[in-house]
């Protein structure tokens, strides 16, 4: 299976008329193609982004540009996308930030638990903050262009063992966690047993049994039908995940200031656009999941606090690697923000 994966994209990469694989592979007229995938499926608010980011960008360079779509993992996961993006073979991704940490540390200044506090403080740090803005131009050095920021979400905890609402009832829970340090040791020092792992492979291995439990926004829970592997759902909202709008910096290169801006603007647009949906579907998928029989626990603020002094320790560890100025120029963002 991984040899045919591999096959169909060198094949793809290639485009249908055998040209070099750099930037856009051209093959349909004189248009070059944006190859853009994600790893969730074609319901969750990310595609439906990504299908008007298609919209705005295909009008607006009147076809110049033409933008292919996947979802579900089709491309691969987030860390093998954004190494294609480097490479030129694919165009676009929209990791979460966490596995970004992997090739920029800094980025894991997100992956702080409990930094943002809300989603409104969120938006204004992410759209507005110079220090969220000098994260994206780290990007270029790494072969990728930060087009946008875009929601993915607050994240809450599922399992199938017990209706977590204290730090004890983490113990020896085995979850999944992406391909993110910081978000494995926090999950250690909150007693669970962490073990990262591919998105795609998620659903089948709570299926299966080989992990108890995994943690995403209510979106993804509801619309990946984790309702049907899970029983118990947490509102831990231990940390706000945001996605970048990835593109290879190749295909930047080979576009025309124009088109950069056209990619930029309808990034934004679409981004607006896929904030909303979540935003709006949220409570609704709340309760569906409830009326699927899962257990939907609220966690106090109490609670959190507590959750939050165990893993001030390991954002303690990390603060070197991160870079001390970057956390404490988040955290003044996020204060402002909140005044
Ligand atoms: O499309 C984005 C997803 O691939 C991913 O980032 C989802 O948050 C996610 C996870 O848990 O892997």
């Amino acid at each position: 299976f991984m040899i045919l994966t591999l096959i169909t994209s060198i094949l793809a990469a290639c485009g249908t008329s055998g040209e070099k694989a750099s930037g856009g592979g051209k093959s349909s007229g004189d248009a070059r193609i944006i190859r853009a995938g994600i790893g969730l499926n074609d319901k969750h608010p990310q595609y439906l982004g990504l299908l008007k980011f298609k919209e705005i960008v295909e009008k607006e360079t009147n076809g110049a540009i033409k933008v292919e779509t996947y979802h579900s993992s089709q491309l691969g996961d987030d860390r093998a996308m954004m190494e294609a993006l480097q490479l030129g073979t694919q165009q676009m991704t929209i990791p979460s930030t966490a596995p970004i940490a992997n090739f920029i540390p800094e980025y894991s200044v997100y992956d702080i638990p409990f930094m943002f506090p809300s989603e409104e403080v969120a938006d204004k740090v992410l759209l507005e903050s110079d220090i969220a803005k000098e994260l994206l131009e780290k990007l270029p050095d790494q072969g990728m262009v930060g087009l946008a920021y875009w929601e993915n979400g607050f994240r809450d905890l599922t399992n199938n063992k017990v209706a977590v609402s204290n730090v004890g009832d983490f113990k020896n829970l085995k979850i999944r966690t992406m391909e993110n340090q910081l978000h494995l040791e926090a999950f250690k020092a909150l007693g669970a047993n962490p073990t990262p792992m591919a998105f795609a492979e998620l659903f089948t291995a709570m299926q299966q049994g080989t992990i108890d439990g995994q943690e995403n926004p209510i979106a993804t829970i509801y619309l990946q039908k984790y309702n049907e592997v899970q029983k118990h759902v947490s509102l831990t909202h231990h940390v706000y995940s945001p996605f970048v709008v990835l593109l290879s910096k190749i295909f930047w290169d080979e576009s025309s200031k124009e088109e950069q801006d056209i990619l930029v603007k309808a990034a934004k647009e679409a981004g607006d656009y896929s904030r909303k949906l979540n935003r709006e579907a949220n409570s609704t998928y709340i309760a569906e999941l409830e009326q699927e029989g899962m257990t939907v626990t609220e966690i106090t603020p109490e609670a959190r606090e507590e959750m939050k002094a165990i893993t001030d320790p390991v954002v303690e560890k990390f603060s070197d690697k991160i870079g001390k100025d970057t956390i404490d120029r988040m955290r003044k963002a996020v204060e402002e923000a909140g005044k």
